[in-house]
């Protein structure tokens, strides 16, 4: 009788296992994709060192002066949108709100409010910093996804006001205090603050509320408020993207932080984001996209997990309406993800996967940042020859050797973890050393 109750424990267990594992591979592998690399279409990646007249381009001067500019011009006009936010006067204040001590160091906490004749918006920037600072601290600047209450335990960091997505520890769409810490395992603040380095968030909800109103709310709303969707209006990424650029300008001008150590990372759909603000903005030193998929770092000609219609479908406030013709018709488009990534040269670059993340399309994140290698190497800088090799063992938890263009993939699920940020700690503490 005994053994049969624990038999029947034994199985129940077992049923749960199974059958979140199941869920969770439903929610992050929708049916309908293809998975299966066997199944990838031969494609042909858009030339980096061509111009659009057929020139050779050979030298980093013509880069920048020629084929740089007409690939962020496509970029623009294709796929994320041209940013016309700031279209009318508006003001910028930014206020430090409160400071103290944190767990790991020291906490500040600021507000940029942008403000447009009565009406204004408040962007709320947390700021953790090293408990003992001698000189200019180097910073990581990343946006959350829900409150920077979520990404500490700090019960001293504001909760914000702005529309959350459903989820845990959320009510009607605001979020509840019982939300402090849980993306925690997500921001390493003791590893990165022990390294020497500062950490920059703030709620992207806040710049621009994560769903399709027709861009009457957050910025769009403030700046833009009468404005009329043209094919290459720019999208909720592009906003993200502005907001980054926002924080940019504050951190460039304030004196606690070292300016030319201004590393941008995002995860998923905020991985786009940063890629995108890297390109744009000169200023960022170093960006980092983590499992940034579809609309980010992976090659879209693979059709390889999320599509470009699907991903459109889905969200159709993040590109810009012309990113639609290419719905089930990426190899048409004059760009692909290895263009946008292209435009962070000589600039360090890091791209990380993870192996269960297929929705994401690791290997399609792998090769679209091999494929900048062209114009890093009219920098003088080139990829490693054995992580192709590399990546095909079974265990993808390696240390390749790094130098402006940085790459892992981890073992396991669509994250970003303690292990991801000792490698973008290395990659940066290379890349800027700390004796600067
Ligand atoms: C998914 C989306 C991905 C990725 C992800 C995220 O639903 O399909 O492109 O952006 O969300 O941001 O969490």
């Amino acid at each position: 009788m005994k053994s049969r109750f624990r038999f029947k424990i034994i199985l129940c267990l077992a049923y749960l296992l199974l059958s979140q594992n199941l869920s969770h591979d439903l929610k992050s592998q929708p049916k309908g994709y293809n998975y299966d690399e066997s199944k990838v279409p031969d494609y042909e990646l858009p030339l980096l060192l061509e111009s659009d007249l057929g020139r050779k381009i050979s030298t980093k001067e013509e880069w920048i002066s020629i084929r740089r500019p007409e690939i962020l011009n496509h970029l623009e006009e294709e796929v994320y949108g041209k940013n016309e936010i700031p279209l009318g006067p508006f003001k910028v204040r930014t206020k430090l709100l409160e400071s103290g001590d944190s767990e790991f160091g020291i906490r500040k906490q600021y507000s940029i409010t942008f403000s447009r004749r009565e009406n204004e918006l408040i962007l709320n920037v947390l700021v953790f910093l090293p408990p003992k600072i001698e000189k200019t601290v180097p910073v990581f600047l990343g946006l959350n996804f829900r409150g920077n209450h979520t990404i500490s335990k700090d019960n001293e960091v504001i909760i914000t006001q702005g529309w959350i997505r459903p989820g845990k520890r959320v009510k009607n769409n605001r979020s509840l205090e019982e939300g402090r810490g849980i993306a925690s395992s997500r921001w390493d603040i003791k590893q990165i603050l022990s390294k020497g380095y500062g950490l920059i968030t703030a709620y992207y909800g806040e710049i621009d509320p994560d769903f399709d109103d027709g861009f009457k709310n957050g910025i769009h709303g403030l700046l833009n408020p009468n404005r009329k969707q043209q094919p290459n209006s720019g999208g909720s990424i592009d906003a993200w993207a502005w907001g980054l650029s926002r924080i940019v300008d504050f951190i460039s001008i304030d004196e606690q932080f070292d300016h030319s150590r201004i590393i941008v990372i995002g995860h998923s759909r905020l991985g786009k984001a940063a890629l995108w603000a890297g390109a744009k903005d000169e200023r960022i030193s170093m960006v980092i996209s983590n499992n940034s998929g579809c609309g980010g770092a992976a090659i879209s000609r693979r059709k390889f997990g999320e599509t470009v219609k699907r991903i459109n479908d889905s969200f159709p406030h993040w590109f810009c309406p012309n990113y639609k013709k290419y719905n089930d018709q990426e190899e048409t488009c004059i760009v692909d993800q290895h263009s946008l990534l292209s435009m962070i040269a000589p600039r360090p670059l890091y791209v990380a996967s993870a192996t269960e993340d297929l929705w994401a399309d690791p290997m399609g994140e792998f090769y679209s940042l091999q494929a900048t290698e062209p114009v890093f190497r009219l920098y003088g800088f080139k990829l490693n020859s054995s992580w192709h090799e590399k990546l095909n063992r079974k265990s993808r938890v390696e240390k390749f050797k790094q130098d402006r263009m940085g790459y892992h993939m981890r073992d396991g699920k669509h994250d970003v973890t303690s292990y991801d940020w000792k490698r973008y700690l290395d990659f940066a503490n290379h890349n800027f050393p700390n004796d600067q």
